[in-house]
């Protein structure tokens, strides 16, 4: 399939997709949002994980302000509801994301990230939330996903006051849980991706499916979906031999890494 604004590559198991309208530093018009909902509905098959990055000096821009324009309210929710329909489909989608941060990771680009299941930041990285300051609010999940990552707390000061986190506050905060030097992400973001790409299926399914409902429930139904999860996932094959294998010397130890 041939993209205007992405670009798809396929490495074995992992599918590569960039965001590539650097000239706009990747700001996500409505042609390219729609865009990203087919390309990661027709995945391949064989593809186990995507690493989504962004072409140019920046991840993403956000919003394409220039499409701003003279909307109605009605028209902003219909906006905004596209967005949230497509990127609930990227964050429950098929297969885990990671995501690799560069530059700009701003309003939209920032919403973005957050449905990503892993976050590779480098050290060039930058995050912040412009809509404070242009008036508007977040309208691509981010007032729903960003607290969860970083606090209410540190969510409102972004807006209210403009603040831009570093790449290094961004990782303190946790927006990304690794932190590269410049043009290292992409390589880091591949090797995450393959380790994913090579868990149980059900492992997967239940870390991005499971996992972020359970985290919203209440200690007595978040247990019992846990044992749903916990007894659907031992019983399948793949389990069984992972178990077997370390049982009979074959699987890995768990290590410390240097
Ligand atoms: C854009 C956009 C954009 C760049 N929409 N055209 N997002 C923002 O408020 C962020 C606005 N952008 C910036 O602050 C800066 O552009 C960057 C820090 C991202 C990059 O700076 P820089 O110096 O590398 O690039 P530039 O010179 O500012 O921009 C290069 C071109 O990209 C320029 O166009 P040109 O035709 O004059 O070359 C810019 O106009 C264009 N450009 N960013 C449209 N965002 C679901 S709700 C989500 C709500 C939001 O995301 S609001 C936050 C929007």
């Amino acid at each position: 399939m041939k993209y205007k604004s992405l670009r798809f590559r396929r490495q074995g198991a992992i599918g590569v997709v960039l965001l590539n309208r650097p000239a706009k530093r990747n700001a996500l018009s409505d042609p390219m949002v729609a865009e990203l909902e087919t390309l990661f509905a027709a995945l391949p098959g064989g593809v186990k994980a995507v690493v989504l990055h962004g072409a140019g000096k920046h991840f993403c821009a956000g919003l394409d302000l220039a499409e701003l324009g003279d909307r109605s309210a009605a028209q902003g929710v219909a906006h905004s509801r596209n967005w949230h329909r497509i990127f609930d489909r990227i964050q429950f989608g098929r297969v885990p994301v990671v995501a690799v941060l560069h530059g700009a990771v701003v309003g939209g680009g920032l919403e973005l990230a957050c449905v990503a299941h892993l976050r590779v930041a480098e050290s060039n990285a930058f995050y912040a939330l412009p809509e404070g300051q242009r008036g508007i609010f977040v309208g691509g999940g981010g007032s729903v996903l960003l607290p969860r990552l970083i606090g209410t707390a540190r969510m409102a000061d972004m807006m209210f006051t403009g603040r831009v986190y570093s790449a290094a506050e961004g990782q303190a905060a946790g927006i990304s849980t690794y932190l590269m030097p410049p043009g290292k992400g992409l390589a880091k973001g591949i090797e995450l991706a393959r380790r994913i790409a090579g868990n149980a299926p059900a492992t997967n399914f239940a870390l991005m499916h499971a996992l972020p409902r359970i985290a919203e429930l209440g200690q007595d139904a978040g247990l019992l979906m846990e044992s749903l999860a916990a007894g659907i996932a031992q019983s399948e094959p793949e389990a069984k031999r992972r178990m077997k294998d370390f049982l009979e010397k074959r699987g890995p130890k768990v290590r410390r890494h240097a």
